[in-house]
């Protein structure tokens, strides 16, 4: 705003002009103190009601908590002020007005529930708890672009309105595409592996994929954030040394450059930067694990799925995050390659934070035959495919990749219970708006 100072930067002696939202009123009877903030911090206006003049006395106490007020005055030194100066105002103008009832606190003294902070997401944002989430968010993402760019990946954007899906029919949104059936895409899959076999080789996509999971838990959303990659010439080891490498790099950064926010968090202390070196268990010894500790009712067997249940006895079995590779090809999509030597298992992985999974990928199946007798066994017509398979005709070479949720890798990293407040506008089965 034209003429506008940052509230935190005044010092004594300065004439300022500082705008910001009103914290807090406190009216001490022939003295009065406004509380304005804005991004960068706080600071107090001195009202004094028998020396000012009373309209600028009554615009500032007149004025409903949260209205933006834009203050003209002189810095003062004041012991007793929160910041130790306080502006003596000359003028004061309203703004931006603010109702006297507000759906909820942003001082933070009365809490508010989820459903209730997501529907005023602006009110919700101006609590420094809540704001330290998205900076954290921003500076992560950063890091991760820069990660990548260090493993000289290009960064892509493929079409997120598509023909098919990728990741099992039934979590697919339908949508009408000028009277032809459409759906919103599940992830980048089949892009990301068209582009590794071109001259990029290496790529990476951070955007937005659409699932129709039907439940609604702390760690599904229906609208996530995708971070993924694909890398040509790469095997599936290769590959999770690159996950391993980004979510360390974002760990990283967080820990050198939002200090201020983890300490807004309440968790500067117990933040820890992983090793970088996660184990990599096989499914076999996964099940194994599990098994061994009793904490089960069922015995873990050759082909099951891990249940949500398993994934905590293992977590906290391991402490720190993890793989789990070699899983058996029956449960991994027809894009994930079998190993040479023994096919009942594939190169399909996952990382695992102690709390839950982070990452699915592995490496793909590049040679064009067993591709398409790979869409057969999971029942899929390859003639709808053939925009991709058709590529795997045309000098394919072996590669591998993998997806990460955005979301899922903050809500770990920051330990907090429901993936909702990773992002700012969710979309869940109750939530289509705002
Ligand atoms: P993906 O990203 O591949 O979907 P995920 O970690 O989201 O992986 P899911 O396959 O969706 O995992 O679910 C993992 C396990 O959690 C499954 O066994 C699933 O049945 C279970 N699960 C998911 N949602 C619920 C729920 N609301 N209540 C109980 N179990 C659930
Ligand atoms: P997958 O389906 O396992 O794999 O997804 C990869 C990662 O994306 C995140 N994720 C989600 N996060 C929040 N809400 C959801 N509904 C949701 N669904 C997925 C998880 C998950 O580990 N094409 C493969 C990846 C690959 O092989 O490259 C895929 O999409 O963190």
């Amino acid at each position: 705003m034209h003429g506008r100072t940052y509230t935190a930067d005044a010092t004594p002696g300065e004439a300022v002009t500082v705008a910001g939202w009103v914290h807090e009123t406190r009216d001490l009877g022939g003295i009065a103190f406004l509380i304005l903030r804005d991004k960068s911090g706080k600071i107090q206006v001195k009202l004094e009601k028998d020396e000012m003049d009373d309209d600028l006395v009554e615009t500032g106490l007149d004025a409903h908590r949260e209205s933006v007020l834009k203050v003209e005055g002189d810095v003062k030194e004041e012991p007793r002020a929160p910041t130790g100066v306080e502006v003596v105002p000359t003028d004061i103008e309203v703004v931006a007005p603010a109702d006297p009832e507000l759906p909820l606190d942003p001082s933070g003294k009365v809490d508010a529930e989820l459903p209730t902070r997501l529907n005023n997401r602006t009110l919700d944002l101006r609590k420094p708890e809540v704001q330290a989430i998205f900076e954290i968010r921003a500076e992560l993402l950063r890091a991760v672009r820069d990660a990548f760019r260090s493993h000289e990946a290009t960064e892509i954007n493929t079409p997120k309105i598509v023909a098919t899906g990728t990741e099992g029919g039934t979590e697919l949104f339908p949508i009408s595409y000028f009277g032809e059936e459409a759906f919103m895409n599940q992830s980048p899959q089949l892009f990301k592996q068209l582009m590794a076999g071109s001259n990029l080789e290496r790529v990476f996509e951070i955007g937005p994929i659409f699932r129709a999971e039907e439940h609604n838990t702390p760690r599904h959303l229906n609208e996530a954030h995708s971070i993924d990659f694909e890398g040509a010439f790469c095997d599936h080891t290769e590959a999770m040394d690159v996950a391993e490498a980004v979510t360390t790099a974002a760990y990283e950064a967080v820990a050198e450059n939002c200090a201020d926010e983890l300490e807004t968090l309440g968790i500067a202390d117990e933040f820890e930067v992983p090793s970088g070196d996660f184990p990599r268990l096989s499914y076999q010894e996964a099940l194994d694990r599990v098994n061994a500790t009793g904490e089960l009712d069922e015995h873990l067997v050759w082909g099951d799925d891990l249940s949500t249940e398993a994934e905590h006895v293992l977590g906290q079995e391991v402490g720190e995050h993890y793989f789990v590779t070699d899983w058996p090809s029956e449960v991994k999509p027809f894009y994930i390659k079998d190993h040479d030597d023994e096919p009942e298992k594939s190169t399909g992985f996952d990382m695992m934070h102690p709390r839950m999974e982070l990452v699915s990928g592995g490496q793909r199946e590049h040679r064009y035959e067993e591709l398409i007798a790979g869409f057969e066994q999971q029942g899929l017509d390859p003639e709808e495919f053939d925009y991709y398979t058709k590529m795997f005709r045309y000098g394919m070479p072996p590669h591998a990749g993998w997806g990460m949720g955005c979301e899922r890798l903050l809500m770990t990293m920051l330990d907090l219970d429901n993936i909702r407040e990773a992002v700012l506008f969710p979309r869940d089965r109750q939530r289509l708006s705002p």
